[in-house]
């Protein structure tokens, strides 16, 4: 991502419709045609005497200097029809795609004139139809309409314009009220405020003030060095189905029907639903015969992970984590995943829990695996074990990770098998965490002992500083009365009194919760004992 060089600078505006050129007919608004003729008469917009010095054709705008130097020259390339954008579907959204790859050698950077009532859902389908973008695509829109007095439409697009035409940033993006948010994690949050856009799960790419600043960590960089290519054929029978306590499971069973392919459930908090098992059943069978179902939560903030029984029930009928995406952006992804032709469904699953463009902050590999549905993670050891001698290095990178995702997920048989392919199951995947801050992480008891059994290290930190055994008391271990686990743990040489994540150590978890074994157990150790209350 850089500031763009060179004296003229061209800019693409693909006028769609939307608020900030509507005109109001018998009180209500409706799409306006002739938008290049209002900008042409707002000197903001255009510097006619400039144009008429360098002898810019009829069509051909251009906007007063910004920077010295350098002037970005600008074409409306208005569609018909117009669109209220509620009217909008992925149809126009494919073509909005196949309008910019048609014009992409002839400018340097996009701005789609949008509505915003479904520009977010726009913004995210064009984020992944689109395959080594490099060049900026901003989409951007209006409140008020921009002949109105009182507007905030001449600021967001003088302000897309600019930034499309002196910086380089290779994506989707979306501008409004000053600030550049990457296009697949916005939301609609406002109908009237000018602050009408939020990015719940990342901050803008870039801040709009006196200044221009480039939150340059986040920016993505340019995707490959191939053409520019349009996926064009993408799924339609995708649907989105937002949870509500009480929801009858007939009604899921209806909307779940063929011909639909896939499908964005909105759940509750960090990914919980209902656990009545004739709803679970309903989502059980839709998965079975290849429905593909992504849980996002419908907060505005955070993401679905498994630390309820309510949320593992979801995962455990059969759908697939949307982590911390939008439902635009699951839709939009689920869309454009499905339509990819010749994949497997489980292909398809991979690519969904993979942060394709950005749309989500990626989970921890053994997070990732474990919210795979199927076996995943045995198919992984297996590509593993596939691998021949020659491919040793990239086995050793990868090991340590699969062993994590192994034990995350309580599946001993993998974690067999990268033993026996002669991975030491100490080692630190890419976040510092051994399999033990996995299983620990995980709640995942029986594979604790296993690998405390095998004498591996408990006192190792991740990242975060974290020992398992923090872990394993943060999964409420000693609330749980578990005295074969805390056996387990001693025996190893982990010092049970250490505290937890929240300051409190197992005893006192322990004596909160009542669990008087556990108490007499751990008071046994502070005093030296710590045999009687198990016995050897
Ligand atoms: N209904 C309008 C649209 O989405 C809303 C707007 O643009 N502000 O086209």
């Amino acid at each position: 991502m850089a500031r763009a060089k060179g004296p003229e600078r061209r800019v693409l505006a693909v006028y769609t419709g939307g608020t900030i050129g509507m005109r109001s007919e018998r009180g209500v608004l409706v799409p306006g045609t002739g938008l290049a003729a209002v900008l042409r008469t707002l000197p903001m917009f255009h510097d006619e005497e400039h144009a008429r010095a360098r002898g810019l054709p009829e069509d051909t705008l251009v906007l007063p200097p910004a920077s010295p130097g350098q002037r970005v020259v600008y074409t409306v390339l208005e569609c018909q029809p117009l669109f209220d954008s509620s009217d909008m579907t992925i149809a126009e959204w494919v073509q909005i795609a196949q309008t910019i790859e048609r014009h992409y050698a002839q400018y340097d950077g996009f701005v789609v004139i949008h509505g915003t009532d479904t520009m977010a859902f726009a913004a995210s389908v064009l984020s992944f139809v689109l395959e080594n973008l490099q060049k900026t695509i901003i989409f951007t829109g209006a409140q008020v309409p921009i002949h109105a007095l009182w507007n905030d439409g001449r600021e967001n697009l003088l302000g897309a314009l600019l930034l499309a035409g002196q910086y380089v940033i290779p994506e989707v993006c979306l501008f409004f009220q000053n600030q550049l948010f990457r296009g697949n994690r916005v939301t609609k949050v406002d109908t009237r405020r000018f602050a009408a856009f939020c990015s719940p799960n990342l901050p803008p790419l870039a801040i709009v003030g006196a200044d221009v600043t480039i939150n340059r960590e986040l920016v993505r960089r340019a995707g490959g060095k191939g053409r520019l290519m349009v996926h064009s054929s993408v799924e339609r029978d995708v649907g989105l189905l937002r949870l509500y306590p009480g929801i009858p499971a007939p009604l899921v069973r209806a909307f779940l029907q063929p011909p639909l392919k896939g499908v964005v459930l909105e759940t509750f908090g960090s990914g919980n639903g209902p656990t009545k098992p004739d709803l679970l059943q309903e989502l059980r069978a839709a998965a079975e015969r290849g429905l593909v179902i992504v849980n996002c939560t419908h907060c505005l903030q955070g993401a679905v992970t498994s630390d309820y029984g309510a949320g593992v029930a979801m995962a455990g009928a059969g759908t697939v984590s949307g982590f911390d995406m939008t439902s635009e952006a699951a839709l939009a992804k689920l869309s454009y995943v499905l339509g990819l032709p010749g994949l497997g469904l489980s292909r398809r699953k991979e690519l969904l829990v993979r942060d394709l463009r950005g749309e989500m902050t990626p989970p921890a590999v053994d997070e990732l695996w474990s919210s795979v549905q199927g076996n995943a993670l045995s198919h992984g050891v297996a590509q593993l074990l596939s691998l021949s001698q020659e491919a040793d290095a990239v086995r050793d990178a990868l090991a340590p990770s699969l062993a994590c995702a192994a034990a995350h997920a309580g599946d001993l048989e993998a974690l067999q098998v990268l033993a026996e392919l002669g991975g030491d199951l100490s080692l630190e995947d890419f976040s510092g965490r051994t399999p033990l801050h996995a299983a620990a992480r995980g709640g995942q008891a029986g594979m604790v002992t296993v690998l405390l059994q095998s004498g591996v290290d408990v006192n190792a930190r991740d990242q975060d500083g974290l020992s398992p055994l923090l872990l394993a008391v943060r999964g409420r271990l000693a609330s749980r009365a578990d005295l074969e686990g805390l056996r387990a743990w001693w025996q190893a040489g982990a010092d049970l009194r250490q505290p937890g994540y929240d300051g409190r150590s197992a005893q006192l978890i322990a004596e909160a919760v009542g669990n008087l074994d556990v108490v007499t157990f751990l008071q046994s150790l502070q005093h030296g004992a710590g045999v009687g209350a198990l016995g050897p």
